[in-house]
């Protein structure tokens, strides 16, 4: 389908969102293609960037017509699963961008996490195809700015909220199981057809395959050199969120065999002996490349994220052992509720697991990133600096490029640290 008429014909105010992408080819250019001694199999995923708006938003054009249900997400507390096992298609909205800033500042206070106003300005400023072309978006009470911008959200887009507890002891579990009971009842009025206990259970296998895809090259990250770029890496966990997940673990599986290749001939993407970092923190939606590519352009490598779009997406599988339909959602909300996000309180599995993968991947330091005004993440960055065997640099900020400088000047005054 001509682009242009999709655009269209999803309402996108069509001046704006040229702009948009006129404006992404150029970072683009800068942050991606400008690295030298790139995996081939990164072609794939360039590819999907070039066309980041077009073939898949018409793919999921297309599963909307059968009347399967996409839906939007902001967190990866959703169990997307039962989405897959109705024949819908879930997408990850988190906006890393910001836009229309004015117009969201009428609507929200200004002092509040980029990443919540970046979705609302998706939407006010009608650009993004995806919050477009969903059905509805699932909302989660996670923090307290996504849970009260839901309220405000609901005028623009229905919005189905799922109840997330902040402890993980037996009653929370209890709770979070019926949410998500609840919600795959909401899936199966959508569809008006109940989900089958087979159909859930393919869905947890496809989704399962597409993290251990991501783990396995996450794994690979562990060699020095890296055979693979921090900044590609990332965009890799960005777009998962996106593609197909049958094709994009078939073309992810497809890069880890050739990243193995290069680790037997011991090529990197830097040479042996660069300061490796990782990251840990908030999420980087897609276009949020801007550390990455500070770290990296600063003579460091990442070696991994500990982030949601990062391990804290991978790390967990939905462990199976009873295929009643009771027994995949009971497997299901245990993988959710295992999630070490900075929501919960306490929260000692996430400066362990940050501890465990400075280790297995010999980091040298770890670059913690909040956004600007995101209670959770900047209060916790205190438990991960107190906990770190190795230093820690904090970093607040946000989407604008104003901190590029100043932030370059941290970066590199702390690599010199670490060498
Ligand atoms: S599971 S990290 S995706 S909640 S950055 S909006 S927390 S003020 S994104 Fe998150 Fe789910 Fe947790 Fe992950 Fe609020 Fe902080 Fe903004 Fe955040």
């Amino acid at each position: 389908m001509d682009r242009e008429a999709l655009w269209s014909s999803l309402g996108l105010d069509l001046e704006a969102h040229a702009a948009l992408l006129e404006a992404l080819g150029p970072l683009y250019r800068e942050v991606y293609l400008s690295q030298e001694n790139r995996p081939r199999g990164m072609a794939y995923f360039d590819a999907v960037v070039a066309d980041i708006h077009g073939a898949r938003v018409a793919e999921l054009l297309e599963i909307r017509k059968k009347g399967r249900p996409v839906v939007g997400t902001f967190c990866v507390f959703v169990p997307e699963e039962m989405v897959w096992a109705a024949g819908g298609a879930c997408v990850g909205l988190c906006a890393g961008v910001e836009v229309a800033t004015e117009r969201v500042e009428e609507v929200l206070p200004r002092n509040l996490c980029p990443l919540i106003k970046a979705f609302f300005g998706f939407k006010l400023a009608r650009l993004c195809p995806y919050m477009e072309a969903c059905d509805f978006l699932v909302g989660e009470t996670t923090c307290d700015g996504k849970k009260k911008a839901y309220e405000i959200f609901e005028a623009y887009k229905p919005v189905y909220v799922m109840q997330v507890p902040h402890r993980k002891d037996e009653e929370s579990l209890r709770l979070w199981t019926a949410e998500v009971e609840r919600f795959l009842r909401y899936i199966e009025e959508f569809t008006g057809e109940p989900i089958s206990a087979e159909a859930l259970r393919e869905a947890i296998e496809l989704i399962n395959r597409r993290r251990r895809a991501l783990k396995r090259l996450n794994e690979l990250r562990r060699f020095d050199p890296p055979p693979i770029s921090g900044r590609d890496a990332l965009l890799i966990h960005q777009l998962a969120f996106f593609d197909d997940p049958e094709r994009f673990t078939r073309k992810l599986e497809e890069l880890c065999t050739e990243l193995e290749e290069r680790v037997s001939a011991g090529e990197g993407v830097c040479p042996p002996g660069t300061p490796r970092v990782v990251i840990s923190g908030c999420p980087m939606a897609i276009p949020n490349w801007k550390v990455a590519h500070l770290v990296e352009s600063s003579g460091a490598v990442i070696v991994g994220e500990e982030s949601c779009v990062g391990t804290r997406y991978t790390r967990e599988l939905v462990r199976v052992s009873e295929n009643s339909k009771e027994g995949l959602l009971r497997a299901l909300a245990e993988r959710y509720l295992r999630i070490d996000c900075a929501i919960f309180t306490p929260n000692p599995e996430r400066p362990a697991h940050l501890k465990e993968m400075v280790r297995e991947l010999s980091a040298a330091g770890v670059i913690h990133y909040a956004l600007k005004f995101c209670d959770p993440y900047t209060i916790e960055a205190h438990r991960i600096e107190m906990d770190s065997a190795v230093p820690v640099l904090k970093i607040e900020t946000d989407y604008s490029l104003e901190d590029r400088e100043q932030l370059r000047t941290r970066i590199e005054a702390f690599l010199e640290v670490l060498r």
